[in-house]
This record gives C-alpha cells, structure tokens and sequence, in this order.
C-alpha cells in the first residue's frame, strides 16, 4: 500500500452506465426516484445519473424529458453529487458541435443539478475537451478529464501520464482512466494508477468494465497503487457488460486503511430493490451470461460485439461474425489506433461490417470513417493508412487544427429555427426554452420529435411490465390463457412449439403462472 490514507471513493453508476449497459439504456425516472433517498444516504463520492446515451434514450424512446430527469434526480438526492459522462465536444451526440452550443449546454446541466462532469473524447484529442473543461470550472462545477483507455503498439504508460498531464494542465480538478472495453489488466492499473499518482497532483479515478472478467481485480491492485475514487454498480446490476459490484468492493476494504465506510446492509436494500426493477426490463437484457473472453483478443468493448451481432444477423450474415471480428483491429489500425468508445466504436465497427460484407476492403468507405480521414474528429495516435486518407481527402486539405475551431456559432440560428418550427408545429416549449433548443441542437429530428410529442406517451416505447416477451428459461414451457366457446382454457406450450397440456381455468386448476415467473 502507498501512503494515500483516505476512505476509497464510489462512484455508482447504477443510475446511467449500469442499465445503459446491461439494459439497453431503459431505466425511467419513476423506477429511480423510489430509491434515491436511500442512495442519498449511503454517503458514495457520487452517483453517476446522467448524460452517455441517457440523453438520447429518454427522447427517442421513453418520451422522457432528460432535463427534468435531472432535476428531479438532483432534488431527491439533495447530498449527494450527480455525475454526468460528456463526450468532450460532441457533447451527448455523435458529431462536433460549435463551442457555443458546448458552453451553454454545460451552463444548463449544472443549473439543472449535475455536479460532476466526466469529459472524454473518443479519440483521446485533448483539443478536443478543452471547451467542456473550461465551461464546467466557468460554472464552479467538478470537471474531471479523461483517458479513454485502450491497447496498441503506440499506446504506452508514457503518452498516458503525457495525456493525463495535459488535462491537469488544463485545470481539470481530477483526472477518470476510462476502460470502456475492460481490457485493462490488474498489473497495468497497479503501474498506471502509480505513474499517475507520482506524476499529477489532482485525484485519480478509475471505471472498468467487467465483460471481461478483469475488472474487481483491476480495482484491487489500482488500489494498492494508491487510487483515489473507482466506478461500482449496485449489485443486482452490475457485472456481464457492466461493472464490479458495489458490495463486493465495500467487503474487499472493510477493515483496511482504505476502508470505504459504506453500510453493507444499506446498500443491500438498494440491491433488493434494484433486482425488482431489473426484472421488469428483463426483455432488455443481452445473452451475455458470465465473461466474454473474445475481449482479451479482440479488444472491443462488449456492448460493440452485441450491436454486430445485431448488425449481422439482420443482414442474414451472422456466419460473418469472426471474420468481422478480425477486420475491427484492422480497420482500427487504419485509423491510427483510435479508442474504441461513443461515436468511434459505431464508426470502426460499421466500416468493419461493410468491409466483410461487400467482399473488399474500403470498397466502400462511410462518411464518418472518411470524416475521421480527414481530420473532422481531431488527431489520432498515430498516423492513418496514407492511401486511404489520399482518397477520401481528393485533393482537399486534411484538417490539422482543433476541428471546433471550424464551426461556426450555433445557438442564435437554432433558438430563431426552433421557435419558428414551434410556432408552425403548436409546440409549447419549457419554461426554460434554452433547454428544448439544446435537445433540439444535439438532435434536430428527434429531438423536435420528442418536442411534438412531450406528454402524449403513446408516441413513445410501451412502458416495460416485466410480462412482456420476458426470457424465457430453457425447458420451462410457455403459458397461454385461451377462450373456446367463452370458456377459458391455460395451454402449455414446450419449447419446440408443440402443445404440452391443456387445462380448464377454474374448478381448482389455479391461476395460470404468468410469463413473469420464468427467471
Ligand atoms: C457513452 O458515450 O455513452 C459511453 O458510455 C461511453
């Protein structure tokens, strides 16, 4: 152990990273409020609540406003800081926004309750956050930098702790390695997190993902190298694709000195309560039961593997499945050996997909992959492939300064544009019209979607009941309630499809179990 003496901070996530990755991003409001008195109590460093896809979620799917979510959030967890995840300049979005829509949409999540903003950029450019970290300390607010953690030939301890003292430098107040694929090995975080330690005079923090198995024995020996705060989910939801578990954690350190002083039986209710709540997203959940160990080889984040195995089977491809596998860290290299997080993970995985399926490497090239060719997204580590840069640049510049600097302001041309589509539409916009014009700026359509249709929920996704297209256990069969001649009727249908029993409702059968009741 180091001298650093203080209680470990945590960090959970439970209420944004834990069910966006475990759940498809489906959590509402109304499931979290119920709890977030107890969260409130627990006395963690934070909770993580908002922002990552969140933002997009609440909009597209739930017909949820994701500025009353924090808002509510905030006021029902009055000591406690709440933590948003910023993707640097493309804020909750997939592109680079201007600096102006960077800066007001900063002012706003901390007028509306974030505390604590984790600003990372997908390509690790530091030009890149330096607007969102100037815009969070402008508000007082916590503003934390980060490292999107990855592996290559280029990425050495060196250009981590060069990066990370780039961030100190630019008054960050702590600096998050963020390990989105969970790929970093206990024995890295040990010499990472005490390079860091010897080298920055800010906090350290760390999040790691446990789809592949690493992540509780990351934290362990980060510990030992002296880290100040790590990531932990509740329990109930934590693990597979998402993080170590919060108890687990707090049990490891009771009785050291670096004892978190989290009450075990607290967090339990919470767990409880979260395992309820899991149950009714059930039809969310991913196939991921334990550890994927594809991981360590092919250094993808988890929840990319799940969207390509989506991508491929609706393209009736999914025998493509390895050879995409192997294209990824090709088309990466390609790329200069950019991370692999929100939006590059999309942009890498896609051109890989396209690349396989069409027989012919970069036969065909997306305009996000040709947008980073040519510079739109910032600097990479290293060099692209030259050839390939040559052709989608076509004779124009490659872009080599920060690429905000190329945007021209927003905010003015969209406030006038959504006030007049209001006008048109009969939208009635919130008190704080600022806020609409920002969901408007990060996503034209469906943000002026969600504008049209704020309070009318049938508009939106169904709200989950936990009955609906639930998982099924292997061997247990299936249930259904039918009426022949207004008599009804409970019919047990096994896996295979073929009718196992039938059983007239009433004279002692009993209630029909409900879907509800398989695992
Ligand atoms: C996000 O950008 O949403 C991540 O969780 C990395």
């Amino acid at each position: 152990m180091t001298s650093v003496k203080q209680p470990l901070g945590i960090t959970d996530v439970v209420l944004r990273d834990a069910h966006q990755s475990i759940l498809a991003t489906r959590v509402r409001l109304e499931d979290m409020l119920p709890i977030a008195g107890k969260l409130d109590q627990v006395g963690f460093w934070s909770v993580e609540s908002w922002g990552g896809a969140t933002f997009d979620a609440c909009i597209r799917y739930l017909g949820e406003d994701p500025w009353e979510r924090i808002r509510e959030l905030k006021k029902a967890m009055p000591n406690t800081r709440q933590q948003m995840l910023l993707r640097g300049q493309n804020l909750l979005g997939y592109r680079h926004y201007a600096d102006d829509v960077v800066e007001k949409f900063v002012e706003r999540a901390a007028i509306n309750g974030v505390d604590v903003f984790r600003v990372f950029d997908a390509m690790n450019d530091p030009r890149n956050l330096e607007t969102a970290l100037r815009a969070v300390k402008l508000q007082g607010k916590h503003a934390q930098g980060t490292i999107s953690y990855t592996t290559s030939p280029v990425h050495t301890l060196e250009m981590w702790v060069d990066l990370a003292k780039q961030i100190e430098d630019m008054g960050a107040d702590s600096v998050a390695i963020k390990d989105m694929a969970g790929i970093l090995t206990p024995y890295m975080a040990f010499e990472l997190v005490s390079r860091l330690k010897a080298s920055l005079s800010i906090p350290i923090h760390m999040q790691c993902h446990a789809t592949a198995g690493l992540s509780t024995a990351a934290i362990l020996k980060a510990v030992e190298a002296g880290i100040d705060n790590v990531d932990t989910a509740i329990s109930s939801l934590s693990m597979t694709y998402g993080h170590s578990p919060t108890e687990s954690v707090v049990a490891i350190f009771q009785g050291t000195e670096r004892d978190t002083g989290l009450d075990l039986l607290l967090l339990e209710e919470i767990a409880a309560y979260f395992r309820e709540v899991r149950k009714k997203y059930a039809k969310f959940e991913g196939t991921l039961k334990g550890v994927d160990s594809r991981i360590l080889v092919a250094q993808v984040p988890g929840g990319m593997l799940t969207n390509m195995e989506g991508q491929l089977k609706e393209q009736g491809a999914l025998d493509k499945f390895d050879e995409v596998l192997a294209e990824i860290p090709r088309v990466r290299e390609d790329l200069g050996f950019i991370p692999l997080v929100t939006p590059t993970s999309q942009i890498v995985g896609t051109q890989a997909v396209i690349n396989v399926l069409t027989g012919e490497r970069f036969k065909s090239i997306t305009k996000e992959t040709a947008g980073i060719l040519k510079g739109e997204y910032g600097a990479a580590p290293a060099p692209f492939n030259a050839e390939l840069q040559q052709r989608v640049l076509d004779g124009a510049d490659v872009i080599t300064c920060r690429p905000a600097d190329l945007l021209q302001p927003e905010m003015e041309k969209l406030t006038a544009e959504l006030k007049r589509l209001a006008q048109e539409k009969g939208i009635k916009l919130a008190q704080n019209e600022i806020d609409d014009v920002l969901t408007y700026a990060l996503f034209p359509q469906i943000g002026l979607k969600f504008l049209e249709n704020r309070g009318n929920a049938s508009a939106f996704e169904p709200v989950p009941t936990g009955k609906d297209q639930a998982p099924r256990a292997a061997g247990v069969p299936e249930t259904y309630t039918v009426e022949v001649n207004g008599k009804s009727f409970v019919v047990q249908v096994n896996e295979g499809g073929d009718i196992e029993g039938i059983k007239p409702v009433g004279g002692g059968v009993g209630v029909p179990p409900t879907a509800a009741s398989a695992p």
